[in-house]
């Protein structure tokens, strides 16, 4: 049965369509920059926003129409649901898809059961991709919607619940490696505390490293070779999450030794919750090679939660792909769209106008890099800003070749440092304005 029957494929038109469910600029098969568009960007459908989202707020009740869905937590609903999924990311033409563990398979009575309903699930996962060609980008497991969790998973007190949470993953590592998942998430759902009278910071922290370890040992004994993503979040749900930001997972990566199987999925609205723009957070994580894959996203600035909107705004799609491009693309990571459509736009088609946007934004945000960075205008100013260190003192600093009493000796000969020169910012927004 066909969930989605009044809609075709989203076909490419053009910029000038006036037809919503189609794209206007993400054309799969377009090359900039030497790869397709579909290579560049590795668009993702996630499972929970799209297949599980209610509608439902802290204020009132489920919204969303899903006519195929009976409600109930039972497997066979779950399996018609991967019919559904696949159906729609196949008239999308997304070629991956996303998952947590609880959003595919329901939770049984026991871990015993859990596992044999995720099974099951997994089973028509694979028949689905093998159907489609739609692969699967990530998998992870929701350590923090089960009453379980709330002391935390990896960071909770008890450890018959840090047992029963490494019990899961390793069970969610083996469904992504048996399902070719490319990568395998990490996000601290409720590693983080509200209150530090009642917290052992040191140790939940150690508890952690610990727990990611014992994930790479596991995967290395299944053959599992897929990167680890270690997602940063700032608060929501707890006050304070212990992967604040990109600099502090990587700072707890290197603390732990964690940094030949980990590297970092960075969330536009996380970014902007830790008080950063996402292009901050992309640009720290890629310089130093920890860039892996990004959650596609956007919040509000007038609300300040997590409110995971889709990504329409094309200036950000562009700083994001100054950044893809500049660190030569996301692969094996990819653009995840982990956003859902506002509990008033409650109809199927809904969820096709909010991925075509996202979509979309993300082409014209490529095509948008690529012509600033053919042109050499962002590139070529800011090399020529920094020139004083490619010569004389400059070069020897770099080097490593001056010391403080060799900077004295030059500055005391040379009396006052050359003057400094405008940092043209209005300029350079100007410029970029002329490319969107
Ligand atoms: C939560 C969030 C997660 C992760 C996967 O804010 O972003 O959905 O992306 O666990
Ligand atoms: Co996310």
């Amino acid at each position: 049965m066909e969930c989605f029957p009044e809609i075709e494929s989203i076909a490419f038109e053009g910029p000038g369509s006036r037809n919503p469910l189609s794209f206007r600029h993400y054309n799969a098969s377009e090359v900039v920059e030497g790869r397709t568009m579909q290579e560049h960007l590795r668009f993702s459908v996630c499972y929970w926003h799209t297949f599980r989202a209610n509608g439902s707020d802290p204020f009132g009740a489920a919204t969303m129409q899903r006519p195929w869905d009976d409600g109930s937590e039972s497997v066979e609903n779950a399996v018609k649901r991967v019919e559904v999924a696949f159906e729609f990311m196949q008239k999308l033409g997304a070629p991956f898809y996303c998952f947590h563990d609880r959003d595919v398979a329901p939770e049984g009575a026991s871990l015993a059961e859990t596992n044999a309903n995720l099974d099951r699930v997994a089973d028509a996962l694979e028949a689905a991709q093998q159907r489609t060609g739609i692969k699967l980008l990530w998998g992870t497991a929701n350590l923090f919607s089960h009453p379980r969790f709330l002391h935390g998973a990896a960071t909770t007190c008890n450890a018959d619940v840090f047992a029963y949470a490494a019990a899961q993953v390793k069970k969610a590592i083996e469904v992504t490696h048996r399902l070719g998942g490319e990568n395998y998430v990490f996000w601290g759902g409720r590693e983080g505390y509200m209150n530090l009278y009642n917290t052992d910071m040191k140790r939940e922290l150690d508890h952690l490293g610990r727990f990611m370890h014992m994930a790479a040992e596991h995967a290395d004994r299944i053959g599992f070779d897929g990167m680890f993503l270690f997602e940063p979040k700032p608060k929501e749900p707890t006050k304070h999450q212990y992967d604040f930001d990109a600099a502090a997972c990587l700072n707890f990566i290197r603390s732990y030794g964690l940094e030949d199987r980990v590297k970092l999925n960075i969330e536009t609205n996380h970014a902007t919750l830790a008080g950063h723009t996402m292009m901050h957070e992309l640009t720290y994580a890629s310089i130093q090679g920890f860039l892996g894959s990004i959650d596609a996203n956007t919040g509000d600035l007038l609300l300040g939660w997590d409110t995971d909107q889709f990504p329409t705004n094309v200036y950000l799609a562009t700083r994001c792909m100054l950044v893809i491009l500049a660190q030569g693309g996301l692969a094996p990571g990819g653009v995840n769209f982990d956003a859902k459509v506002r509990r008033e736009s409650f109809e199927p088609v809904d969820l096709f106008h909010a991925h075509i946007g996202g979509m979309d934004a993300f082409a014209r945000g490529l095509k948008i890099a690529a012509a600033i960075r053919a042109d050499g205008v962002l590139g070529d100013f800011v090399s020529n800003r920094y020139r004083s260190f490619d010569s004389g003192i400059g070069k020897e600093i770099e080097a490593g070749e001056a010391s403080f009493e060799a900077l004295e000796t030059y500055m005391l000969e040379k009396g006052n440092p050359d003057a400094n020169e405008s940092g043209r910012q209005e300029m350079l927004e100007n410029i970029i304005n002329d490319y969107l």
